[in-house]
């Protein structure tokens, strides 16, 4: 057999779409919906299993976080917390697992971390499947990793704030990002001891979390979303520490899937198992949501979203009051997916003069730096900061980022509005 390609995600979309369409890929719990336009998108007419259209149940109302979420630190939006930005400013580099942002489809799930096992299984393996306990995990090399995990939808507000524009989905302002000190077994280590077949091409890890239903009744099941074998290969952790202590129970205690760089959605908490899989799949999570739709879009949505975008964020509450005549240290943070930070650049001028700001870390990709720039501000009244940064590959934070329907990715410089006092 030749050696595989790695593809990009959109050829290996386009295949995966091919080879769903032959019947030669699973597509359990993906919606009708998705179906009929995966379909209509590739000029086929579908027949939609009945299996596929899913029982009703009742949606949680709770936040149903176990930590505490003081207001000082987050705003609560449904079953998920926001970090308030503002509260990251002197907490270091990583992000203190009481001040890391919780996102979760239902509620976050008690377990017993001597009772839990992984499962790996598929026919992407040589054998049957294979069980780790966490004692396991821990008794093979482990790998600690700084990242951030940041939601897609982080942002989101700011297309109907700042661009005008409505979207769709939980309202965050810019604090759905956390970064930590991950410790843990990388995936390769595990699915090469599960026997790694050749013929595997995307593994699905699926969380213990309760099934997701739809606002509108539909159950699509755990939560769960198919990782290209390359990227699974490359440098995801199976996480069993965060900052040095055992996973808390929000942020997928006892074991979460990390992935470093990747909208959060492929950082699976509460990992259950792992289906390791010779064909494509797909999983809601991969169809209905994380893709962008909206005008110069396919039918059917983008690629499925991979690499988090580029942001750079100002440690001050909203509408903030600076005093006029002194010297004010502005800090922020700032990250991308597409490498490490190179620059950012703060103006005060709405964009009239830029100056550089300082950055406190050393910049790394999958990470986030810390940056600093003075500002004496003149006159009374109200003041609007930006900060805008520039990462290794080159790519700039533009003006504005294109719509997409459920606002994903936002990356445009985000006018930060102050009061001059
Ligand atoms: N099992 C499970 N994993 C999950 C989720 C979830 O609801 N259930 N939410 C995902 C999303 S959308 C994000 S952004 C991150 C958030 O991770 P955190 O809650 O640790 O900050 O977890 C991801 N992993
Ligand atoms: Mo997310």
């Amino acid at each position: 057999m030749t050696p595989r390609e790695p593809l990009t995600e959109t050829a290996y979309d386009r295949r995966r779409l091919r080879q769903w369409l032959a019947g030669k890929a699973r597509a359990d719990g993906v919606g009708r919906r998705d179906v009929l336009r995966l379909a209509a998108a590739a000029g086929l007419a579908a027949s939609v299993p009945a299996a596929l259209a899913a029982p009703h149940a009742t949606a949680a109302t709770a936040s149903g976080i176990v930590k505490p979420l003081p207001e000082e630190l987050f705003t609560v939006r449904g079953t998920n917390a926001e970090t308030k930005f503002a509260s990251l400013a002197g907490t270091g580099h990583l992000t203190p697992a009481s001040h890391f942002f919780v996102r979760n489809h239902t509620t976050t799930p008690r377990l017993d971390a001597a009772a839990w096992k992984l499962t790996v299984w598929g026919d992407g393996l040589t054998g049957g499947a294979r069980e780790f306990t966490l004692a396991d995990l821990a008794r093979l090399p482990s790998t600690t990793r700084t990242a951030y995990v940041e939601c897609a939808g982080n942002g989101r507000s700011l297309f109907a704030t700042q661009q005008g524009q409505p979207v769709a989905g939980t309202a965050w302002t810019l604090g759905a990002i956390g970064t930590a000190r991950w410790r843990g077994v990388r995936l390769a280590e595990v699915l090469r001891r599960a026997g790694l077949s050749h013929r595997a091409v995307d593994i699905m890890p699926r969380g213990l979390d309760d099934d997701y239903v739809t606002a509108d009744g539909t159950n699509l099941g755990r939560v769960r979303r198919p990782l290209p074998l390359a990227k699974a290969l490359d440098d995801v952790l199976l996480a069993y520490e965060m900052n040095g202590e055992p996973l808390p129970p929000d942020h997928g205690h006892p074991v979460r899937v990390l992935v470093p760089s990747w909208v959060g959605i492929a950082s699976v908490k509460w990992v259950g198992d792992i289906e390791v899989s010779a064909t494509p799949l797909y999983s809601p999570w991969n169809t209905d949501f994380y893709r962008l739709f909206g005008p110069g879009q396919p039918a059917e949505g983008s690629a499925p979203l991979t690499r988090q975008a580029l942001k750079s964020v100002f440690e001050l509450p909203w509408n903030a009051s600076l005093r006029a005549g002194e010297r004010h240290r502005l800090t922020g943070r700032a990250w991308s997916g597409g490498g490490a930070v190179a620059r950012v650049d703060v103006s005060t001028d709405h964009g009239t003069t830029w100056r550089r700001a300082r950055l406190h870390d050393v910049p790394r990709p999958g990470s986030w730096v810390r940056w600093s720039a003075d500002w004496r501000p003149r006159t009374p009244g109200p003041a609007v900061l930006l900060a805008r940064a520039t990462d290794t590959s080159g790519r700039t934070q533009p003006d504005t980022t294109a719509h997409n329907a459920q606002g994903y990715l936002f990356d445009a410089v985000v006018r930060h509005p102050v009061t001059v006092e």
